[in-house]
């Protein structure tokens, strides 16, 4: 929950703002996106002329969202010169903003708002709220304080933030507190159905071709403790599919049985994307990081200049390898 001092002080500072900025991070997901958007509304119910950018373009997963469509890329045109207020929505970091970085440094007051401890801090104001399901719960909190009115379109777009960060009410961010806020925005007009049906359902004919070759072609190695699996370059290329349709292949080999390492390769013309998962001890990322790549324990990734089957051998004998050290066969 924000402080009563926090929610002063970012609400005064509205109140005599007039021109403002709110900001996503790089390869925007559901709770950024969701985020900014629905800060941009609220700000705009208020008066402010609000500008809503992001240095990569919204992918096409989200752009049903309400107010998507007013995103711009930095550099456009019709952007603002000066703005009283920026707003980084769920950003650990200046870097992370990317290109939008410049407008971010470039603006009066600077508000941080997020809901991950290890945040940077880079604001002139951190809200950093550690107990929200997800940065739209901070978002939906200000609001609150500010006395707007949450319309069906605003609650969709939390409802989004809600979902995503909490997987579809399975992980760790899912209690009491965030099921009761679901219902709220259910309660306010949230089109609840259409955000998991578009988030998480629909998936492009390509993307599902790709995806059954992906665990077509599933091995398991190590008494079936490591799984591994790739798509090639004439797979991709037979169904025009892009990198984002390979993006659930990984995650889908972890629910194997048994299986406490997964490692998926996707052959890049002559390079080789790898993407390391674990659900134990193991740690990827130091697999990765021998590589240049980087990530975190449970889940890491690595690009690497050289041909599929090349990597695939050096990377599967280094897990195999590392894990055998690891558990002590
Ligand atoms: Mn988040």
């Amino acid at each position: 929950m924000i402080s009563k001092e926090m929610l002063d002080v970012i609400s005064g500072k509205i109140k005599n703002a007039k021109v403002s900025l709110v900001l996503s991070h790089q390869n925007p997901d559901g709770d950024t996106l969701g985020s900014m958007l629905a800060l941009g509304e609220v700000l705009q119910t208020l008066g402010h002329k609000v500008d809503r950018v992001i240095s990569d373009p919204v992918p096409e997963v989200y752009r049903f969202l309400p107010f998507s469509n007013l995103v711009k890329v930095p550099g456009d045109s019709s952007l603002g010169k000066k703005y009283d207020m920026a707003f980084s929505l769920d950003c650990g970091s200046v870097k992370r903003l990317g290109k939008a970085g410049i407008l971010w440094s470039g603006s009066d007051t600077r508000v941080n708002i997020d809901h991950h401890v290890s945040n940077e801090r880079f604001g002139d104001i951190n809200c950093i709220e550690a107990d929200a399901a997800s940065t739209g719960q901070v978002v939906y909190w200000v609001a609150k304080g500010l006395n707007v009115r949450i319309t069906p379109e605003v609650a969709t777009l939390l409802y989004t933030t809600l979902l995503t960060d909490t997987g579809c009410f399975s992980n760790s961010h899912t209690n009491a507190e965030s099921l009761r806020w679901g219902a709220e925005l259910i309660d306010l007009g949230a089109d609840h159905l259409r955000v998991y049906r578009e988030v998480f359902m629909k998936k492009p004919y390509r993307a599902i071709k790709v995806f059954g070759s992906g665990l077509a072609d599933l091995n398991l190695v190590c008494g079936g403790k490591i799984a591994w699996t790739y798509t090639s370059n004439e797979l991709l290329k037979k169904y025009s599919a892009s990198a984002d349709d390979t993006e659930d292949i990984v995650d889908y080999v972890m629910r194997t049985e048994g299986v406490e390492v997964g490692i998926f390769f996707r052959e890049d013309n002559s390079e080789t994307k790898v993407s390391l998962r674990s659900n134990n001890d193991f740690d990827v990322s130091k697999i990765a990081a021998g590589y240049g790549g980087g990530g975190h324990k449970h889940a890491a990734g690595i690009n690497i200049k050289s041909k599929f089957s090349d990597v695939r051998d050096l990377i599967l004998n280094n897990v195999i390898e590392e894990y055998k050290k690891t558990s002590g066969k």
